[in-house]
């Protein structure tokens, strides 16, 4: 995975960006500042070469404050993530730039890029629950700068609405990647209930805390599809999750919004595909299929493949069960194909069986855990009963081929599986969060699964390798608001994990 960019790199990059004032794409290769590949997108804070996991526990108190949350992070290196380099933020670290305070939710919601191309990845963490100027859950968005020491308090910045709105919920969604030519580095993408809005790094010295990003575009997120034709009726979808990926390999990101669609016929999964370009991005169409999106190469052709995931849907696309369904969709150079492949429990070879209430695709992760060049999906089942015991949870991982997704070699496990610490408890929703990651730098990506109502709310984390015949249980262990000093009670850990 990339990261420190190479010196005569940057000035190449510059004098394009004096000279032509638009920079063209960078090569698809690893070594440049920004991300558009889906497996270039990086969450290495301190530059060493090794992600760091960021994980949210937006329930946690922070100086007496119930569910002012926080987030930790377990610095990446040759061996892996431990529970000893962890690092605690909240907004009590930003410098006085934010105050924790009962229900923000700092930490619902995380992303990584590098914003301001200085070759460390910086963190993005929302909370959509803090009131602004009196606004009730306007929300606001921090980034705390990466270093060569990593993640550090104090060096933080901060993003609001241009005009706060109660329940506005801005930071709803975060993303960071290269979507367009403005910026050598990434751009951030945030949504709130109803509007995208890209931000671009201003680097301009004496400009007040806050203000050092220039909003590049505002778009309303019911707004109108690329040349407008065939615009079905106007659908309007809840905004839930963002993924990032290159889908027709143009050398920009490409954004997909997810959410669910409210008004006459509510509750259906839907995503927004966005194309990036020198300019920026556009919305291109809407595809069925949410709130839950990923991105990932699976069957390894070099555009990135989109999946979604429908954990609630009324109608299961048509069939009669509600256990949840997962949505691939293979990249082209047209972007995400119109054709969707959908998978259940109940597709053949996949283990378990559909039961109402399993929310399998409640999460998704995209990565490749076996190193043979084909990304594997990781999906989680919250709902999942383990015998008798009601919503314990479990989590699955489907191959990559170059014939696409495939349930051959498919695996699940719940916590009662041998080798995997714990026991299936009632509502531990183990696997409401799922993440492949590559802390050791293997390039056997790890599966991280986040059980949130563990232990009455805390939350704990699984941890399970990647090896050469992909994820295995053996090996497998836990960390959680213990072993990495979060304050228990409800915090929550595990609620969002960045992707
Ligand atoms: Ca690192
Ligand atoms: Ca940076
Ligand atoms: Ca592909
Ligand atoms: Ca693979």
């Amino acid at each position: 995975m990339r990261k420190n960019r190479p010196a005569a790199l940057t000035a190449a990059s510059f004098l394009l960006l004096t000279g032509a004032g638009v920079a063209a794409a960078p090569a698809a290769s690893a070594g440049t500042p920004g991300s558009t590949h889906a497996n270039d997108r990086n969450s290495d804070y301190n530059g060493d070469g090794h992600e760091d996991l960021l994980v949210g526990a937006p329930g946690a108190t922070v100086e007496g404050h119930e569910g002012a949350g926080l987030v930790t992070v377990q610095y990446g290196s040759s061996r892996g993530i431990g529970t000893t380099r962890v690092a605690r933020l909240s907004e009590a670290s930003t410098g006085g730039d934010g105050t924790p305070e009962a229900g923000d939710a700092f930490g619902a919601t995380v992303a990584s890029g590098d914003l301001n191309s200085d070759g460390y990845d910086d963190a993005v963490i929302a909370a959509p629950g803090e009131d602004v100027d009196g606004q009730r859950d306007a929300g606001r968005v921090t980034i705390f700068w990466g270093t060569k020491k990593g993640l550090k308090p104090g060096l933080s910045d901060w993003i609001e609405a241009e005009e706060p709105r109660a329940g506005e919920r801005f930071g709803t969604g975060v993303a960071a990647a290269r979507f367009s030519g403005a910026t050598e580095g990434d751009v951030l993408a945030i949504t709130d209930r109803d509007e995208l809005d890209t931000y671009t790094y201003g680097d301009q010295p004496h400009i007040p805390a806050g203000r050092i990003f220039q909003r590049q575009s505002s778009q309303r997120l019911d707004g109108p599809v690329a040349d407008g034709a065939r615009a079905a009726a106007r659908r309007v979808v809840l905004p839930k999750s963002l993924t990032t990926g290159d889908y027709d390999d143009n050398g920009f990101a490409d954004l997909v919004v997810s959410g669910v669609t409210t008004g006459d016929e509510p509750g259906h999964g839907w995503s927004a595909y966005y194309s990036g370009h020198t300019e920026g991005l556009t919305k291109e169409r809407e595809l069925r299929g949410g709130p839950v999106a990923a991105t990932g190469d699976i069957n390894g052709d070099g555009y990135d493949d989109l999946v979604t995931g429908e954990p609630d849907s009324p109608d299961d696309g048509g069939e009669t069960l509600t256990g949840g369904l997962v949505g691939v969709r293979y990249g082209s150079a047209h972007g995400p194909s119109p054709r969707v492949e959908w998978w259940s429990q109940g597709s053949a070879g996949v283990p378990g069986a559909v039961e109402r209430g399993d929310r399998w695709g409640a999460d998704l992760s995209v990565d490749d855990t076996d190193k043979d060049g084909y990304a594997e999906l990781a999906i989680g089942a919250p709902g999942e009963d383990v015998g008798r015991v009601a919503d314990a949870g479990a989590v699955w991982v489907l191959r990559g081929t170059p014939r696409g997704l495939t349930a051959r070699g498919a695996a699940s496990w719940t916590q009662n599986s041998a080798g995997v610490p714990g026991f299936a408890e009632k509502g531990d929703k183990w696997g409401a969060q799922v993440r492949l990651a590559d802390p050791n730098r293997d390039r056997r990506f790890d599966l991280i699964a986040s059980a949130p109502g563990e232990n009455s709310g805390d939350g704990v984390a699984w941890f399970l390798p990647g090896t050469r015949s992909g994820v295995t249980a053996s090996g497998s262990w836990t960390f959680g608001v213990k072993t990495l000093g979060v304050p228990v009670s409800g915090a929550a850990f595990g609620t969002a994990i960045d992707e």
